[in-house]
């Protein structure tokens, strides 16, 4: 049995049903701060869980036999930015009290990391597994913490952490809400909706970026990896493209031959960004458990502008 947290974010929303969809609707219980009327939630058990409340979290997870937790409750980097001390209290509270349950209980657990845990003075091209992390967001703080706190629970408990770095995540289920790469999800949208774009970061803003069905079977295939086989227990870098708003654009175009971008720069998120890798080299992922991505920014583009006229007529 699986529990998801944050099962109503951009990735809850879309791991929870391919989770049904691999494991069974009966054997992953969808859970978030709030109940929304969604898909998630009427298409198996959904329990309202704030995993600020450690003993309610081993409570589910004994009731319902539980035995993999999937952590997604979180406040991203530009909300985090906004409100450092709510997100330390929320990213590392939460995270200590699934890695204190996953003690308890002898659960596996899977944890985010995020192109965020690296800061200025990572190496920004084909950033490596191991490399230097001093991160300058309470996000990323966040990020290095838990991935250390994983590493920790591994090594010292012998509890069953696994987790990726992901890049920033495009999606047409579920808006990210407050990440700096938000910009790569609403281009999409707003070129379906306006056939143009005020895009607040630059335009040569190079990022990784991945498509959200490549990140769900990460998750998937991770977690069924022979343990055996992974050499990092905090997180794994994992990517799919780099690219920059100019290049989505030029991809956008190619479909939309109309669509306008213009820039209007939001000075927090541009910083957050500046900070970040441009590509990340994921080859301890793919050497390790298998990882390979399939979208690149053409089959991204073509996709998601599909999906989001679909969702909109
Ligand atoms: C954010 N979407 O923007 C998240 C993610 C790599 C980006 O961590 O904060």
């Amino acid at each position: 049995k699986i529990l998801v947290t944050g099962s109503l974010g951009q990735i809850g929303s879309e791991l929870a049903m391919k989770l049904r969809q691999e494991y069974g609707s009966m054997n992953v219980i969808a859970s978030d701060i709030r109940r929304l009327d969604n898909e998630t939630v009427e298409s198996g058990p959904f329990i309202e869980l704030d995993v600020m409340d450690g003993s309610k979290l081993v409570e589910v997870a004994k009731k319902y036999g539980v035995d993999t937790i999937i952590h997604l409750a979180a406040l991203l980097s530009a909300s985090a930015e906004t409100k450092p001390l709510q997100a330390w209290n929320l990213n590392m509270g939460s995270l200590i009290n699934v890695l204190e349950a996953a003690r308890e209980l002898r659960l596996k657990v899977f944890v985010p990391s995020s192109i965020g845990a690296f800061g200025s003075d990572t190496p920004k091209q084909q950033t490596p597994q191991v490399t230097i992390q001093r991160p300058s967001t309470m996000y990323g703080i966040n990020k290095v913490a838990g991935e250390l706190l994983c590493d920790y629970y591994f090594h010292k408990y012998g509890v069953d952490t696994r987790g990726v770095r992901f890049p920033g995540l495009v999606s047409y289920v579920a808006p990210p809400g407050g990440g700096t790469t938000d910009y790569a999800v609403e281009i999409y949208f707003e070129a379906t909706r306006k056939k143009r774009y005020t895009c607040f970061v630059s335009e040569n803003t190079c990022l990784d970026l991945m498509y959200m069905p490549d990140a769900l079977k990460a998750v998937v295939q991770l977690m069924e990896a022979d343990p055996g086989k992974l050499r990092f227990r905090n997180s794994y870098n994992i990517t799919a493209m780099s690219a920059t708003p100019e290049d989505i654009a030029n991809e956008i175009k190619k479909h939309i031959p109309s669509f306008e971008i213009d820039y209007k720069i939001d000075p927090v998120r541009q910083a957050i960004a500046d900070s970040w890798p441009d590509s990340l080299d994921d080859s301890a992922a793919r050497k390790d458990w298998g990882f390979k991505a399939e979208f690149g920014l053409e089959e991204m583009t073509e996709d998601m502008l599909e999906k989001v006229k679909k969702k909109r007529s």
